[in-house]
């Protein structure tokens, strides 16, 4: 028996930032040493996913846990008695063989999630070191860019606008305590000037302001405007960073702008994008097509891909395979990293490795559906991401993420090397 040997695991019910239920995994190692860790969840979810467990039926609109929580505390636990805590990827594997589906379905990617993180969790309390130095090894930590949302639409807002992320990545700012301080002058000039034109509708999922607007591309502007009014030089200081999320408008095969009555073809949408790029000061985007439109990416990345970071999220669902296929076909220049979408720590931790070593952006991320777990911002900077996506500037599931690394900074001191704008793929 050593330090880290599992001694027992254990799930429970707890709920997110919807008010829905999700798992949470506890493992413990001899009398007192604790991980433990939430599953996060999506709305707007790439057809590849690990698929949650969820138990169907009336109650909680069919979106009850029991079936996971029991997965874990049934199967999953008395298979990983004994085994080793800090041997992630042995433990990783031994998930993904008793789950023994492409798509984690038998035990539920919630179940299996939860458990791999809360296992990391487990191993860094043992050897009594933080999370993402656990995580590091001999590497030099890297305190991610943020991308932070301003406004939310899509999925995650009744679809008042239809792009799911307006966000700011601020580019300019000399460390992560730097970049929280403009984004939170931002955030409260964006939500003033909605204020003021009779346009704020409250805040969507993320945190991020729900606009009443006319038009995507008026919250562009209104970044913009933002972004001036709060002091700052729009693409110096802060730049734009959007999530188009466009899986989600498409249907029959061609994407429905219902906010701007606009029906395209992949066409269309390149070069809606492409005239945005133009107008805006624009450092990153995400999922500009959909998840099964990859000649559509490939497109895209061809024209645009050396003036603006293209991220896949839908296509790419933190999958190490399908990255290194993305990259030899020239389809996005940086991968988004969401462990519950691939399902262990392991898988998600190869689809960034893969990324990196196309020479792409990578991107940790949190879901739409979130909680206090702050695993991400340990990953962000143990895994040197560059860049790390929680959401808005906003609500308690968010902040907890932001002020994590904030923590991790000040504990670095000197040593905080901050990723800046030389995380992006892209200099322009
Ligand atoms: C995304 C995420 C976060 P969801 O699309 O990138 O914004 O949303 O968790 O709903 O997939
Ligand atoms: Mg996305």
């Amino acid at each position: 028996m050593s330090a880290t040997t599992i001694a027992s695991v254990r799930a429970r019910r707890v709920w997110d930032s919807r008010g829905r239920p999700t798992v949470e995994a506890e493992i413990r190692l001899g009398e007192d040493t604790v991980g433990r860790a939430i599953a996060p969840a999506g709305a707007s979810t790439g057809s590849g996913e690990a698929l949650d467990l969820r138990d169907g039926g009336r109650a909680l609109g069919g979106l009850g846990v029991a079936r996971a929580v029991a997965a874990v505390n049934e199967v999953i636990a008395p298979a990983l008695a004994g085994l080793d805590a800090a041997e992630q990827h042995a433990l990783d594997a031994k998930l993904v063989e008793l789950d023994g589906t492409p798509d984690k379905s038998r035990l539920g990617g919630n179940a299996i999630v939860a458990v791999s993180m809360a296992a990391a969790h487990a191993a860094a309390a043992a050897r009594g070191v933080p999370l993402w130095k656990h995580l590091l090894g001999d590497g030099e930590p890297l305190i991610p860019l943020p991308e932070i949302q301003i406004f939310g639409g899509g999925a995650h807002a009744a679809t008042r606008i239809d792009l799911q992320d307006v966000m700011v990545m601020p580019v300019g700012a000399a460390s992560f305590s730097q970049a929280l301080e403009w984004t939170a002058e931002v955030y409260r000039a964006a939500g003033a000037g909605l204020a003021a034109n009779g346009k704020l509708q409250g805040v969507a999922d993320e945190g991020g302001y729900w606009p009443a607007v006319d038009s995507n591309e008026e919250v562009l502007a209104e970044t913009v405007v933002a972004i001036e009014a709060a002091g700052f030089k729009p693409g110096r200081d802060l730049a734009l960073s959007l999530d188009i999320a466009a899986t989600q408008l498409r249907r029959d095969g061609r994407y429905h702008l219902q906010r701007d009555g606009k029906v395209l073809d992949s066409d269309g949408m390149i070069r809606l994008m492409l005239d945005w790029l133009d107008r805006y000061p624009i450092a990153s985007i995400e999922d500009p097509l959909a998840e099964d439109d990859e000649a559509g990416l490939i497109a895209f990345t061809r024209e645009a891909g050396k003036r603006v970071q293209i991220i896949g999220d839908d296509y790419l669902v933190t999958n190490a395979d399908r990255v290194k296929h993305a990259a030899a076909r020239g389809a996005c220049n940086a991968v988004l990293v969401k462990p519950n979408q691939a399902g262990t720590l392991s898988e998600a931790k190869a689809a960034l490795e893969a990324g990196k070593a196309a020479g792409w952006g990578t991107i940790v991320s949190a879901r739409s559906g979130e909680t206090e777990d702050v695993t991400i911002a340990h990953l962000a900077v143990g895994w040197r991401a560059g860049q790390l996506k929680v959401g808005s500037f906003a609500r308690s599931e968010r902040m907890a993420k932001w002020n994590e690394v904030l923590r991790i900074e000040e504990a670095l001191g000197r040593a905080a090397r901050f990723a800046g704008r030389g995380a992006l793929p892209v200099k322009r």
